[in-house]
């Protein structure tokens, strides 16, 4: 049998529960199997110290955890900045999640972003074995795979892209978009979050590339045939049950209940992102209140949002509006005993999590674009199946396509959002409880072991007869 190898930028304890998003779903499917799990510490060599590119020389920081290994590397101040802040997080993120303007296209974060997944593959090559099946994670290190065949790996390399993948004329605006499509040739099986983000990508490569599509899921260009498909990720619904029933999300769930006795809840739970739609929630919050006055008094929103990227100057901005925002609708419409938003910028543990989602009537998850939104599943897995609460769903969120019973918006449409939240706090319990029993059937189908399974069993079934091509056909430069 093959030992899973995965890599993603950041690893984490597999013993850690506190993780989320990426993070669990890699530690459910690593843990069925054992392997290796390779990436960044998340420590940045210190400048002076050594010389700059101290990381570089650095071998990787092995660590055995039960059937788990841990491979970690440092980064250097310089790769720090123009691979991680700069490419990933100020070119590929904002660009896929459809915001050109948050952008910037500085050619350095392209050399640090390249020399990153050179440092890698150089890193991971020694570690492999010829029969190991490789995983790599999201935007971060979508060359990864050029650069370790170019290196002489001819192992098989899956590639899973955890954001969204932008339709073809936003992903043109990325300088370096025909060296990142042409990098992800170098993989086996490519796979996305959603049926829209295949056809972006298919429609992309039609277009830069003339890609001939050779069928639903196979595509062929640079003298290579490629699979493709949309494997939506999931989470592990019994285990989420499990800790709604643990002391800590009971206890959680009666403060709540208590506390709020009398109103009806509307939660948000995110990173502080800008891709997250939170402004426009509140908006349509307050859209609400000022449109049903029978609300006023009522319905409390509780929104926490977990600090994120604070170095990155669009979250600082992002952190203001939110604080001003939330203190404008408090000072116009609170009452001495009502506050109509609760705006925490926090983490919470992720035990009390499942409390939270249960004592909540209606969950508010808006994003202007989301690669899937696993707080929408989390939040259908935590309620009690005899009054249920009601998920209200951006149409923008990769779990729209799953989660059709869910009440669906456009979080750019206050007035249409706020009627959706009208609608779901006042749906008839026989509705609500029929509704939340289609989400919970599906993402129990379809939850993360199905997700990590189907993958690798695509990985695994796909035919190589060309993975001797060239290595300079894969790993072109960017210049
Ligand atoms: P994220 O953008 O991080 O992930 P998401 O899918 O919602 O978004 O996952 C967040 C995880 O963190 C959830 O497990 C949630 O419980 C937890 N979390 C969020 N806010 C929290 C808070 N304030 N306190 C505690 N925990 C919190 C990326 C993509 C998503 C995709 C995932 C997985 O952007 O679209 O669904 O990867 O593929």
């Amino acid at each position: 049998m093959s030992r899973l190898v995965v890599v993603s930028n950041r690893t984490a304890d597999p013993r850690n529960t506190a993780a989320g998003g990426l993070a669990v779903a890699v530690r459910e499917s690593l843990q069925q199997t054992g392997g290796l799990w390779f990436g960044w510490s998340g420590k940045v060599a210190e400048e002076g110290s050594e010389d700059r590119g101290a990381a570089r020389t650095n071998e990787p920081h092995l660590q055995t955890v039960g059937n788990v290994t841990l491979a970690t590397l440092d980064l250097s101040q310089e790769d720090h900045e123009t691979y991680y802040l700069g490419y990933a997080n100020a070119v590929l993120w904002p660009v896929f999640h459809y915001r050109l303007d948050l952008a910037n296209f500085d050619a350095r974060f392209a050399a640090g972003y390249r020399r990153v997944n050179q440092l890698f593959a150089r890193k991971l090559l020694p570690l492999l074995r010829p029969n190991d099946t490789i995983w790599v994670h999201d935007y971060h290190l979508i060359p990864l795979a050029a650069e370790l065949r170019a290196m002489g790996c001819r192992n098989r390399i899956g590639f899973f892209l955890h954001i969204p993948m932008p339709p073809p004329l936003i992903m043109a605006a990325i300088p370096e978009h025909g060296w990142l499509t042409r990098c992800l040739f170098a993989y086996d099986l490519v796979g996305f979050q959603s049926e829209a983000d295949v056809m972006h990508f298919s429609h992309h490569v039609e277009s830069e590339a003339w890609a001939q599509t050779l069928s639903r899921d196979c595509i062929r260009a640079f003298d290579r045939t490629l699979r493709i498909g949309a494997y939506p990720i999931g989470i592990d619904v019994d285990d989420f049950i499990r800790l709604a029933e643990a002391d800590e999300a009971r206890e959680m769930f009666s403060r709540i209940r208590d506390e709020y006795s009398r109103r009806r809840l509307l939660l948000g739970v995110d990173r502080l992102d800008y891709s997250k739609g939170l402004p426009q929630r509140v908006h349509a919050f307050r859209e609400l209140l000022e449109r049903y006055p029978e609300t006023r008094n009522l319905a409390t929103l509780i929104q926490i949002a977990a600090p994120s990227r604070e170095d990155v100057d669009a979250y600082g901005e992002l952190r203001r509006h939110m604080d001003s925002l939330c203190g404008a609708i408090n000072g116009d419409h609170g009452e001495l005993d009502w506050m109509p938003v609760r705006y925490i910028h926090r983490n919470i543990a992720r035990r009390r999590l499942p409390g939270l989602y249960r004592a909540s009537h209606v969950a508010l998850i808006t994003p202007l674009r989301d690669g899937m939104n696993l707080v929408a599943k989390e939040f259908i897995a935590a309620q009690d199946p005899a009054d249920p609460g009601m998920l209200v769903l951006s149409r923008f969120a990769g779990a729209a396509e799953q989660l059709k019973e869910a009440l669906l918006v456009n979080p750019y449409d206050t007035h249409g959002t706020a009627q959706a939240i009208h609608h779901a706090l006042t749906m008839p319990l026989d509705e609500r409880i029929n509704r939340h029993k289609a989400l919970l059937d599906r993402i129990r189908k379809f939850d993360v072991l199905w997700w990590s399974s189907s993958f690798l069993r695509a990985l695994h079934e796909v035919e190589r007869d060309d993975v001797e091509v060239a290595s300079d056909a894969l790993c072109p430069s960017y210049q």
